[in-house]
């Protein structure tokens, strides 16, 4: 097995379960204590994505993040901020349509870090891929009112679009939690990002089990 083929791989295995930090859902429950219990619950992956903390706090924050999921084995990921996931030593960034343009990140980041980009179309995802993205993220397939311009949903049938139009790993967001999973899964996705689902809920770690069980039940049955 190739060096190229051991980092897909591995983001795949990460990818899986994907939870995205937000403070203003998290039922007052500081970053690191959420990033704590959903690591013990066996997340592969943590999108540090703070939208009101300055960028002094938004960098400590980072780096007590780096050290938590360096020792759990997990991928720590940046929202947005090329500067922060470099200063921090971060894994990667996640950057939307609106953000700076993936091939600009790219550049900036260098061959090695990981690239995610938000997407809704197939032509999205195509350009994504071109401008060296290592996964797609895409929704909302359900409602969500976690994101208030997330837009309308557009049901599982975008992942299904999405994954026949690249060849990168297709991460779904959007109202997913551990009723629909499987269901998500089973459109295809190689993984599902989860904000509420996790950062929300009461036990953490329970629900983080709960979801990484419904995805395995998904893609066992595609
Ligand atoms: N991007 C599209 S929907 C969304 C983001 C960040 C929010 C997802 O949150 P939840 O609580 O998992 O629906
Ligand atoms: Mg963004």
């Amino acid at each position: 097995m190739t060096m190229a083929d051991k980092r897909g791989e591995r983001l795949l295995r990460a990818l899986r379960v994907y939870v995205i930090t937000d403070s203003e859902h998290s039922l007052g429950r500081g970053t690191e204590e959420v990033v704590r219990c959903a690591l013990a619950g066996g997340i592969g992956a943590i999108q540090l994505r703070e939208k009101r903390l300055s960028d002094r706090r938004l960098l400590e924050t980072a780096l007590s993040l780096r050290a938590m999921t360096r020792d759990a084995g997990a991928l720590l990921i940046i929202n947005d901020r090329v500067d922060i996931a470099l200063a921090a030593g971060a894994d990667g960034v996640h950057v939307g349509q609106d953000d700076l343009p993936a091939d600009a990140a790219r550049r900036l980041l260098g061959a090695d870090r990981i690239l995610g980009v938000t997407v809704e179309t197939p032509a999205e995802a195509k350009a994504a891929e071109m401008a060296g993205a290592d996964y797609v993220g895409t929704g909302p397939v359900y409602s969500t009112s976690t994101k208030p311009d997330a837009g309308q949903p557009y049901g599982p049938v975008l992942v299904q679009r999405i994954k026949a139009s690249t060849t990168l790993p297709v991460v779904a967001i959007g109202g997913i939690d551990q009723h629909n999973a499987e269901e998500v899964a089973r459109a295809g996705a190689d993984g599902l990002a989860v904000v509420s689902a996790v950062v929300g809920r009461q036990d953490i770690e329970q629900s983080v089990r709960l979801l990484l069980e419904a995805f395995e039940r998904g893609v066992s049955r595609v």
